[in-house]
């Protein structure tokens, strides 16, 4: 018999790549989804089986961190070997919108994880594993960071999570759990959600070279971060459940890079030059130069004709509304420990992983017709 996992937060990012990682390892996964209006299905629909099938591997239950009896009744009805804690309000600047909700989900429901298998009598049987992440670090008190760096959360997300961390590392101690948090840096992908801003500026450059919409608006360019690729992460959450001990690692590439230097590797990605000019509100992007032959390859020859014209233009402007109350300026992690112990390895560097955006945007956006107008829109509202 396989093993069994629960996956909260299944229809996120990392949720859809692990629940594709640990079918194919054999397990059987039960998924936790939100009530929606939509189906908000699309990341996992390529796993789903219908609940007519004798033997499905991926099973899903409607579920909500913020409701202990739902939570407690899923987990005992599936009573895993593993739980990957991976549900949350994941964006950093909106939980200085919906500090109180943030907080519920992101903190406390990591607690009625915990509880809920303590209270099963499934200490024994579950391994827990909460999502920490590297805004924990926040006013960074040491670079790198590593699982010694003493904390210093920026944002009601941050701090909401360093409860959860905390009381992961607690349930350990106090009850012999093996409960571990992965401290993940940011890790990104083709199905990273559109308001996060590596997402948001490589549907903006597809968006911009196919003649859809003339410049995108960023906040803070200056910020740097340590960005790797999701599948390569999500293994990593895979092997610090396999440990006999539960511990607390953190996953990361070790490098970083400035906003405005991931916004000119995507232009690159299709022989786009962009130069940044002025300062504060007033920088911009302008487009400097064109490689014909690659943009041309990639992009179309009838949308280079269209925009040569362009050359001098302002693609990327500021816009203050983006800015968050309190800023983290610089992320880099050494993942010395994951990689000594778990054997951990990442597969893509930056530049793969930019690769890999721009060019699933750039096939997406040939097909997103509808997105003309709308897309546009609501990625200049809500990020
Ligand atoms: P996403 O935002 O893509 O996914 C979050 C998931 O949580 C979605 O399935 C979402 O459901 C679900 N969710 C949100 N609120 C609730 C709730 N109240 N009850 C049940 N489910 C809920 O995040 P990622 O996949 O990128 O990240 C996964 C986890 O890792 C998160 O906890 C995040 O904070 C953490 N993390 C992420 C990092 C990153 O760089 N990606 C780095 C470090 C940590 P719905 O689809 O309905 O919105
Ligand atoms: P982050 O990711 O806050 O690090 O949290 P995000 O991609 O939102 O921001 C990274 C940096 O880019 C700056 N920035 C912008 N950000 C957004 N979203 N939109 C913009 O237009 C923009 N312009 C500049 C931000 O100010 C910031 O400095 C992510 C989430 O996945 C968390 O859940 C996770 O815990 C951490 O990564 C690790």
């Amino acid at each position: 018999m396989g093993k069994v996992a629960l996956i909260t937060g299944v229809t996120g990012q990392d949720g859809a790549y692990l629940a594709e990682y640990l079918i194919k390892k054999g397990y059987t996964v039960h998924g936790i989804k939100r009530r929606s209006s939509l189906f908000n299905t699309d990341r996992i629909d390529h796993l789903y089986q219908d609940p007519h099938e004798s033997h499905r591997n991926l099973i899903l239950h409607y579920g909500d961190m913020t409701d202990s009896m739902n939570i407690t009744r899923i987990i005992g009805d599936v009573k895993p070997d593993e739980i990957y804690n991976l549900a949350a309000m994941s964006h950093v600047k909106v939980s200085f919108d919906t500090p109180e909700y943030t907080a519920n989900a992101d903190g406390i429901g990591t607690l009625r994880i915990l509880e809920a298998v303590r209270l099963l009598d499934l200490v024994k049987k579950t391994r827990i594993y909460q999502a920490s992440t590297s805004e924990l670090y926040g006013l960074v008190q040491e670079i790198p960071q590593k699982e010694t760096t003493p904390f210093y959360p920026r944002s009601p997300y941050a701090v909401a999570k360093l409860y959860a961390y905390w009381i992961t590392v607690n349930y350990r101690e106090a009850y012999g759990m093996h409960a571990s948090n992965g401290i993940l840096f940011n890790h990104e992908s083709p199905l990273r959600g559109e308001t996060f801003v590596t997402r948001k500026v490589t549907r903006a450059v597809a968006r911009i070279v196919l003649g859809l919409q003339k410049e995108v608006f960023m906040g803070n360019l200056s910020s740097q971060r340590d960005w790797g690729h999701a599948k390569d992460y999500i293994k990593a959450m895979y092997l610090i459940l396999q440990q006999e001990e539960s511990d607390d690692y953190v996953i990361s590439t070790g490098v970083t890079t400035t906003i405005r230097d991931f916004i000119k590797m995507a232009f690159n990605e299709v022989g786009v030059e962009v130069a940044f000019k002025g300062e504060g509100v007033d920088e911009v992007g302008i487009i400097a130069s064109i490689d014909e032959a690659k943009f041309a390859k990639l992009v179309g020859e009838e949308q280079l004709a269209m925009f040569k014209k362009r050359i001098g233009e302002v693609v990327v402007g500021v816009d203050p509304a983006y800015f968050r109350p309190t800023e983290v300026d610089i992320l880099i992690g050494d993942s010395t420990k994951a990689r000594t112990k778990l054997n951990w390895t990442p597969e893509y560097d930056l530049k793969a992983l930019c690769q890999d955006m721009v060019a699933n945007d750039l096939n997406l956006m040939k097909k997103e017709e509808y997105l003309k107008d709308g897309g546009y829109r609501i990625l200049n509202y809500f990020e």
